[in-house]
């Protein structure tokens, strides 16, 4: 039987379990990422773990997010990261080089290698054919000390591309496709594998847009073939000597297919505020817009600056737009400023940003009041913007650009042609804004700093006898982490100190959330389906712990939240039916008998009692031996320091 690439790749670093859809696999981890937002957390859990060096072939540090540095506390959080970096042996990659993932795939990622990032658009990596993860920190410290990194193994998804994209039709219309037919929730548990005729007419950038945006799936991962293209694109960066081809068996089998004709694609839209809301220019129809912002880790890359130079060109920005553009990374920049195109968009009236994550985090270019804003981003979730009330479209870069100069949300292919151009084959390498790590001989002397702000990992408690503890939140369906533990320029400066941030947990949906939670002592959360879609922030599990939140119970979670909970210690729980949900109140009280032992004992079927109505719920508790272990000690901190000893 012929294996998929995902197998292919899975089984050259397995190192436990087997390769069986469903069960629990450990997997040798090559390479991995973080960014600051994450990373401040990730590096004190590493130094928490006691080892010395990384023990990964190459791990790199990025700063990208919180260059917004209207306080002390970012730029420590930068000084803190870069000291870690040279001390433990890690690339670092400084402010201003770029967003980690476009960084990422231009000058590190390597097809055939697993990468995990404490980032989930780390897939942006499955381009080149790596088989690139989204992590919380913690599973990436321990891989960087060497340590496996724990998934279910996936179903595996064939999208077979046919056909060619028309002109003006983008790859992201490709991965907005996919999320029309697929969901936010289509993706869990799976790896997205694109194969096919239509794969060959794709470039790297354009794989990784649709690499990207399978995190809005909700998918372990995506992945492209290694292939010509690929090759090209490792010649561009002068780094050829890393290829080596990948492609899935002819026979290889497939747990669903997916068919995607490229040539009858048109271009498409995300509406407001899920990016599986897509709809076509006709189906929108006329919508008059405030706001573009082009960039992302989605649509960054020099392809798509180049596009959208072109576009722009000769042209003025309307006057009722306000156009926002941050190339994705330093190479990017400075190439377009070679070549005039950024002379081109800043004649057009283009506000420049650095390259960094930017307004795609709410650091800054929030939209004003109810303001239409067209983006090139992967999320268009309420209230991440900034702007509680924005109306976020997440668009291509044709669309944005051509958008931008017409004030109305505009069909590319009704502006004329398509400009042509050439992308250069060989681009500029220059790894100055790379900082190489302390020798061994030097590591001891190099001087961790830290700031004020930095806080070290909130305290934990192995798993109680009993847990009897009220709901201090009951939500919905389809909660985002960004509902949970909400970002932006006011609160990602506190992501290094847990108290802090904690008070600003779920305040998206209830304001008084964090005071009645650390009230109450102990608590649960009740949620629905997709609980924890969107970003890996553990700071989304940490905070909770913070607050005292010893089990969530929700009808489906998302991949890496639910283990993020498991790694703070918090038991995640599942309704047997669904529609129990409706048995449970806010402020009723909870009780979870024996659940220690029946952890212990590995029982997965459980019920909660609810004292206040009688009700008696059924639930499931599926942990395996390692989560178990881990739900036991407290957390993954706890039971790696017992385990290390
Ligand atoms: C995001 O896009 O939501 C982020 C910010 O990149 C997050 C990471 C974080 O919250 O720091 C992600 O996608 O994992
Ligand atoms: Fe940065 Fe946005 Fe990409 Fe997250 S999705 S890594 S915030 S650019």
């Amino acid at each position: 039987m012929g294996l998929t690439m995902t197998e292919k790749i899975l089984s050259a670093h397995l190192l436990e379990g087997e390769l069986i859809r469903g069960t629990e696999i450990g997997i040798r981890i090559d390479q991995t990422l973080t960014q600051d937002a994450t990373g401040t957390m990730a590096y004190l859990e590493f130094e928490a773990m006691g080892v010395p060096r990384v023990r990964t072939e190459r791990s790199v540090a990025y700063i990208d997010h919180n260059t917004l540095q209207n306080g002390f506390e970012n730029a420590d959080d930068h000084r803190f990261i870069g000291s870690c970096a040279k001390k433990h042996g890690l690339f670092f990659s400084r402010p201003g080089n770029g967003i980690c993932h476009q960084v990422h795939l231009e000058r590190f990622g390597i097809p055939g290698k697993t990468l995990i990032g404490s980032d989930s658009h780390t897939p942006t990596g499955g381009g080149l054919g790596m088989l690139a993860i989204g992590a919380g920190g913690l599973d990436v410290a321990v891989a960087m000390g060497g340590g496996a990194y724990y998934i279910t193994c996936p179903k595996v998804v064939k999208v077979n591309l046919t056909g060619k994209l028309s002109p003006w039709v983008a790859a992201k219309d490709v991965i907005l496709e996919v999320l029309r037919r697929m969901t936010v929730k289509g993706g869990v548990g799976k790896v997205i594998e694109y194969t096919g005729e239509g794969v060959k007419t794709l470039s790297v950038p354009e794989r990784a847009t649709i690499t990207n945006m399978g995190a809005e799936l909700g998918a372990t991962s995506s992945i492209f073939p290694s292939d010509e293209q690929t090759l090209a694109f490792l010649k561009a960066q002068k780094r050829e000597d890393v290829w080596t081809p990948l492609c899935a068996d002819a026979d290889a089998v497939y747990d669903e297919v997916i068919e995607i004709d490229l040539s009858k694609l048109e271009p498409l839209a995300a509406c407001p505020h899920s990016p599986d809301n897509v709809k076509s220019m006709s189906e929108i129809g006329t919508l008059k817009i405030d706001q573009v912002c082009i960039g992302s880790c989605t649509n960054s890359s020099l392809l798509d600056m180049m596009k959208v130079a072109h576009i722009l060109k000769g042209k003025t920005v309307h006057p009722d737009v306000s156009l926002s553009i941050a190339p994705g990374s330093k190479q990017v920049l400075n190439m377009l400023a070679e070549n005039g195109c950024l002379s081109d968009m800043i004649d057009a009236g283009a506000r420049i940003l650095e390259s960094a994550c930017g307004p795609c985090i709410g650091m800054g270019q929030s939209p004003n009041s109810a303001g239409i804003s067209l983006r090139t981003f992967n999320r268009n979730f309420e209230g991440r913007s900034g702007t509680k009330d924005g109306q976020i479209y997440l668009v291509s870069p044709e669309t944005a650009a051509a958008s931008a100069l017409t004030g109305y949300l505009t069909d590319p292919r009704t502006v004329g042609d398509m400009p042509e151009f050439k992308l250069p084959e060989v681009f500029t390498i220059n790894d100055n804004m790379v900082t190489l790590p302390a020798s061994e001989a030097e590591m001891d002397e190099v001087e961790i700093l830290r700031g004020p702000n930095i806080k070290p990992y909130p305290d934990t408690t192995p798993l109680l006898e009993t847990i009897d503890a009220p709901v201090s939140l009951k939500v919905g369906d389809n909660i985002t982490t960004d509902h949970i533990m909400p970002a932006g320029a006011k609160i990602l400066p506190l992501r290094s100190n847990i108290p802090a941030i904690s008070q600003h947990c779920f305040t998206v949906c209830d304001e008084e959330f964090p005071a009645r939670a650390k009230a109450l002592g102990q608590s649960i959360i009740v949620g629905g389906a997709n609980y924890g879609q969107g970003s890996s922030r553990e700071h989304a599990a940490l905070a909770p712990l913070y607050l005292g939140v010893k089990a969530v119970l929700v009808k489906s979670f998302a991949r890496i939240h639910r283990a993020n909970l498991i790694n703070a210690g918090i038991l995640p729980l599942t309704f047997v039916n669904e529609g129990d949900y409706d048995k449970i109140a806010q402020g009723d009280t909870l009780v979870l008998e024996g659940i220690r032992k029946a952890v212990e004992n590995g029982t997965s079927e459980l019920t909660v009692l609810n004292k206040t109505n009688g009700a008696e719920i059924p639930v499931l508790c599926e942990l395996t031996g390692r989560t178990k272990d881990i739900i036991l000690a407290g957390g993954l901190l706890d039971y790696t320091r017992e385990n290390l000893k």
